[in-house]
């Protein structure tokens, strides 16, 4: 098992299968802490070019069955088609995300990526830098790993996520855009709104193309091959639009808390328009 992540990961810099060795350690414990300070962990350089570039190859192939997904929706990822603009509100804020997406069936078992996956040595790794005692991929045929394609234009409108946490894995970048871009704990752990008035802002001067840096948006630095650790339930996020004809291509990897964890109806036929 360790020669095949070895050929998938960077793995003198990301010993992933030798918990105990100094270097993967030092990982854990740098990533941590970036996690606690700016609620997101970069670790760069974590899949190997090969590995990329066979992956985004087989990701092209099945591109014309992946499911073109285009919504309308606020910050708290609610559909809004209905509801009617006041501009004081961030529920009522509308903004439009488009992206396509292949879903776990339609990933080869031979792709990097999915080998990756589905190897317990990258599962047990998030495990322990997320400090759980048990965590499992998500059992979800579809949505377990996904990879995401932004072509020209696509976008990720700005949000937060239902999940605490996700894990991802920067495959491609595209020629300009396409930037990950968030607030970190915009809002605090209980479930008030504050501060209203930050998002508010934000969304309008984003909305009207304005400059967001002096709204304390963070652009994470992110290549090709990064992994990236991000606790987005709290944090507003975007990423921005794709400029140039060379796709921005991201892997989400989906874990859960408990096993057997499938998703349900509603949410299958929205993020990828079929139910198998
Ligand atoms: O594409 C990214 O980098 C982030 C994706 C994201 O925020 C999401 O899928 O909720
Ligand atoms: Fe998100």
């Amino acid at each position: 098992m360790t020669s095949d992540i070895e050929r998938i990961i960077n793995y003198s810099r990301y010993p992933i299968t030798e918990p105990n060795s100094a270097i993967f350690v030092e990982v854990i414990k740098r990533a941590r802490h970036e996690l606690n300070e700016k609620g997101i962990a970069l670790l760069p350089d974590f899949m190997l070019s090969s590995a990329l570039k066979e992956t985004i190859t087989d990701t092209e192939q099945v591109l014309p069955k992946a499911f073109r997904g285009i919504s309308d929706h606020n910050v708290y990822l609610e559909d809004c088609k209905e509801e009617k603009l006041e501009l004081n509100r961030p529920s009522q804020i509308i903004s439009r995300s488009s992206k396509s997406c292949v879903t776990h069936d339609q990933i080869n078992p031979s792709t990097p990526l999915k080998k990756l996956y589905m190897s317990q040595a990258m599962t047990d790794f998030v495990r322990l830098l997320l400090q759980r005692e048990v965590l499992y991929r998500t059992a979800d045929p579809l949505g377990a790993l996904n990879v995401h394609v932004y072509k020209e234009r696509d976008q990720l409108n700005w949000h937060f996520d239902r999940g605490e946490f996700a894990v991802t894995l920067l495959l491609q970048s595209p020629e300009r855009g396409g930037h990950f871009q968030y607030i970190p704990s915009t809002r605090t752990q209980s479930k008030n709104n504050y501060p209203r008035e930050m998002k508010t802002t934000t969304l309008l001067a984003s909305q009207a193309g304005k400059d967001l840096s002096d709204l304390g948006v963070k652009q994470a630095d992110l290549q090709p091959g990064t992994l990236v650790i991000f606790c987005g339930r709290n944090s507003m996020h975007r990423v921005t639009p794709v400029q140039g004809s060379k796709s921005r291509i991201l892997a989400v990897l989906s874990y859960e808390q408990k096993p057997d964890v499938f998703l349900n109806e509603y949410t299958r036929m929205k993020f990828y328009g079929r139910l198998r």
